[in-house]
This record gives structure tokens, sequence and C-alpha cells, in this order.
């Protein structure tokens, strides 16, 4: 376990250690970095954790009010990402303090990780970076009922509700052991939070299905919202999330995307796939964007047919390989 002796003798060492998470951060990526924290905490070393905003609340009600920095003119001695591919994934004010750390580390599952810290950690396809970090510090601390649920919670929602082909039975063992430690109705808590909609939610789901266009005989499905969509229906952009999901399930459909304008005319992207032998991340790599092989994202800018048109083309190409 060099990787993580190397980095427990830098921390012990370390007067001031900061955590950082990518931008528009997900469960995974806080729940990790947050499990992180409270690991070191065990270990008796103090940290700071850097978000590029305020988590969405969907993610909040998961943090037990946790606290983040969005900047600081402080140098750290250790600096740690999560869940962090590459650094164009962190935010600008984020990627400053990063590069005045004096150690760096890189703690990652994506199979594109470009290896940028001084030491890197990456298992690539592995469900979720919390389960990267299960099995790092297995045995070298012990878990609470804290840090078990935010590691659960992250690998959890990274991993589609245990659907995604990254679940194999080291996932499920992971799992199993983070339940030991969980309050015993956790899954009830993903179901309250997302099982369940708001009529706000409702409505733009239904203009989400409304939106839904087939290419190439029914195995591309795009749903597209426009900000607009969001006004009117009073919902936020990650309302409109899960509907990429849901088209996988259309029979047929082999990628699914969702396109939601973000500002004025920037459009973000979400691609999935349940085919095996499609990998979406080489699409949206095209587009600068990544992910994993079931689950990637991109933005667009300018008009959106012309947008539309590059997006089917990429995808036709993937489909024929
Ligand atoms: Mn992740």
């Amino acid at each position: 376990m060099k990787f993580l002796d190397t980095m427990l003798s830098a921390l012990k060492e370390a007067k001031s250690v900061a955590i950082f998470t990518h931008k528009d951060s997900d469960h995974d990526c806080i729940c990790s970095g947050l499990a992180l924290q409270k690991m070191l905490q065990e270990l008796g070393i103090k940290s700071v954790i850097f978000v590029d905003k305020t988590p969405s609340e969907g993610i909040l009600r998961f943090t037990n009010n946790a606290k983040f920095l969005t900047e600081s003119d402080d140098v750290f001695d250790v600096g740690i990402t999560v869940d962090c591919a590459d650094l164009n994934r962190l935010c600008d004010k984020s990627l400053l303090v990063f590069s005045k750390c004096k150690k760096t580390f890189n703690i990652d599952h994506h199979q594109d990780n470009k290896f940028f810290a001084q030491f890197n950690y990456v298992k690539g396809g592995m469900s979720s970076c919390c389960e990267v970090l299960f099995w790092l510090f297995k045995g070298k601390v012990k878990l609470t009922k804290e840090i078990a649920e935010y590691l659960y919670t992250g690998l959890y929602m990274d991993c589609g509700s245990f659907n995604y082909s990254s679940v194999n039975s080291k996932t499920h063992l992971c799992a199993s052991n983070l339940m030991k430690y969980c309050d015993e109705n956790i899954n009830s808590r993903f179901f309250i939070c997302f099982g369940i909609s708001q009529s706000e939610v409702f409505s733009i789901t239904k203009r989400a299905f409304d939106s839904v266009r087939m290419f190439e005989n029914g195995q591309i499905a795009v749903s597209i919202l426009k900000k607009s969509d969001f006004e009117e229906c009073g919902c936020k952009r990650e309302d409109g999330k899960f509907i990429v999901s849901y088209l996988q399930n259309v029979k047929g459909v082999k990628i699914s995307i969702n396109i939601s304008e973000d500002k004025k005319n920037e459009w973000r992207v979400s691609l999935r796939t349940a085919d095996k032998n499609i990998n979406v991340s080489n699409i949206a790599h095209r587009f600068n964007g990544g992910g994993h092989k079931q689950a990637s994202g991109l933005t667009l800018k300018g008009d959106i047919e012309k947008a539309l048109k590059a997006l089917i083309y990429e995808s036709k190409k993937e489909l024929k390989k």
C-alpha cells in the first residue's frame, strides 16, 4: 500500500490539508470529499474541502451541514483531489489553490484519468470514488456511521443504484461492509429524494418526454430542455437529469442523450448507454467532455440544431464500431 503510506506520512507532517472536488460536483464527489475528511479526522488530521459552488439541494441533504470553501489565499501543505479525472475539471479558483499545494495526491475511478498529481491512485472502472476510498483505507481507519453513510451514498448514486456494468461482486462486498454501519433505512432515503417527484419536477418531466427525438431507427434518443422550460416549470437544471437514464429503458435505444440549456446558447449534454459494446465517453471526448463508458457529459455552445447535428454524427460513429 505504497500510495497510502506516502500520503499518510505527508499528511502527518502537514500543517494544512485541502481536499478538492470537481466542477458541478455530484454525490460521489462530495461524499468522497466528506468521507475522506472524516477518515483523516479519525487519524487526527484536519482538512478543508473546496467546491466550485454550494452543492445542489439534492446533495446537501446528505452532507450533515458540512462546511465547504470556494476560495482561499492560503498555501496548503497537502492537496488531494477526489473523483477528478483531469485538472480542467477543477474550477479556476480551486485550480489556483491546488497548484500552490506543496504535495499533491489524486484519488479517482475514471478510466481517462490524467495522473496530474505528484502521487496518483486511480482504479479506472471501479463503481465510484467512494468505493476506491473504502478499499484504500480498509483496516487503516475505523468506520463510523457517518463515514459509512457518506461512502455508501456516493457508491449508490454513482453506480446507478447498482445498475451499471461497473458493478461487480467487489462492489456489493463493499456495499455490504458499509451497510453494517449505516442507518438500516438508508436505501429509503434515496427513494424519498429521487423516487417521489414534486409537481414542478413532474411538469419538466412531461416537457422532457414531449421533446424526445429519435435518430438511427430509434437507436439514439435525444431530449432537449431549454432554459425557458426550466423557468416556466419553476425547476432547476438538475431536476431534468433523470430523463437520460429513463430513455435507456426504451426498447431499441442504444444511446440516450439529454441536452439542457444552462446559460443562453450553452448546452449541458448527458450521455448514457446500457450497451456494453458502446463507450459514450468516446463521444464526450470529441467535444472536450469526459466521464465513464456508460455515463458521460459535455458542454456545447451556439445554435442547438447545429450542435445536435454534430452530436448525432459522432454518436452514429460510436454505434457503428
Ligand atoms: Mn464518480
